[in-house]
């Protein structure tokens, strides 16, 4: 059978990686694209470049995002210059912005460019951006309305969430890919990684053709937890949920799919929350930090689905 995982950045990262282990050319991620924007003249992508990159065995694990073994000559001569610095391009992720920009430039979609990318990689799992039109995530905060990238990187999330917007999502289109890859006659399950809800799973659910199709898909739909112990494992997931007025938990997590998930996927640190969560519980160790670890939590979502099924 195949499956499809939804995905933001490094934490859905984790556990596509575990997936694409067990199922290679079986697995489509689905990976958000409302963190996407133009920067010195180039397409950036960072939730499908930290999916490539991990998947590949190119992501850096420490600084959480780009490639391991970087350097910053472009960078520093381009602050020496008296460039815009607030955003940090490595050398070697410089060459997939400047080459995805090339491709796009002479009319390839993002589908189409992402796909070829990851060839090149040798990433055998499907890749594919969330729609080939623009959506991009704003966040309503105590600085006023921010673009994504100004709010988490420039400010490092630290002003006070209000709202979210995901501008485009609306009338964003389903790409072919993404649709055949819901539509297909062996499909056994969806897995919404521990991705940011807000920031990284929302945009993509934010779009009517895409909930659509994932609602007509007639397969369980299971989520792992991004918060172990009421904290998030990294980034800001936990402190949106306090400025929303809720809980941080895998409670407030089951609440927030409510109506869209069979079953979820928790810590088994988290067991004491699990007979108040009104869905199938899936309890054992969700903190990934080895690529064994990223398959057996991959392993437990396979499972949840196959006995939701
Ligand atoms: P981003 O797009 O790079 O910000 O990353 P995501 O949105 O995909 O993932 C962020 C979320 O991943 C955070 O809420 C973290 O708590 C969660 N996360 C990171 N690592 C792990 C892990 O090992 N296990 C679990 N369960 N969640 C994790
Ligand atoms: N995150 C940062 O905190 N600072 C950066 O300078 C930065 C640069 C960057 C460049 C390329 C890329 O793909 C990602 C980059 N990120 C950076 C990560 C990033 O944009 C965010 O972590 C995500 O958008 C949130 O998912
Ligand atoms: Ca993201």
């Amino acid at each position: 059978g195949t499956y499809v995982a939804l995905s933001g950045g490094v934490g859905g990262a984790k556990l596509a990686l575990g997936l694409s282990r067990l199922l290679g050319p079986a697995l489509s991620v689905v990976v958000n694209t409302g963190d996407d924007f133009d920067h010195l003249g180039l397409r950036i992508c960072p939730d499908i470049d930290s999916v490539l990159y991990k998947l590949a065995g190119l992501s850096d694990e420490q600084r959480g995002w780009g490639r391991a073994g970087e350097t910053w000559n472009f960078m520093q001569a381009l602050a020496g210059l008296g460039g815009e610095s607030w955003f940090q391009l490595g050398d070697r992720d410089l060459a997939l912005h400047v080459e995805r920009t090339r491709l796009l430039r002479q009319g390839e979609t993002l589908t189409e460019v992402t796909a070829h990318i990851a060839r090149q990689l040798g990433v055998a799992s499907h890749i594919l951006p969330m729609s080939d039109d623009p959506v991009s995530t704003e966040i309503d905060s105590s600085e006023g309305r921010l673009p994504f990238q100004r709010y988490f990187v420039e400010h490092q999330c630290r002003p006070v969430l209000h709202g979210l917007h995901y501008a485009g999502a609306r009338v964003a289109r389903l790409s072919d890919a993404v649709a055949r890859a819901l539509q297909a006659p062996d499909l056994r399950g969806i897995i919404i990684c521990p991705s940011n809800p807000y920031l990284s799973i929302d945009p993509i659910l934010a779009m009517p053709a895409f909930l659509k199709a994932l609602q007509a898909a007639d397969v369980p739909v299971v989520a792992v937890s991004p918060i172990i112990a009421n904290a998030a494992v990294k980034g800001p997931t936990a402190k949106i949920m306090r400025e929303l007025g809720v809980t941080p938990s895998s409670l407030t997590v089951a609440q927030h799919y409510r109506g869209l998930i069979d079953g979820l996927v928790i810590d088994s640190s988290d067991h004491a929350e699990s007979d108040a969560i009104s869905l199938p519980v899936l309890q054992t160790p969700t903190l990934m930090k080895t690529a064994e670890d990223s398959e057996r939590v991959a392993r437990a979502a396979l499972e949840l689905c196959a006995r939701l099924a």
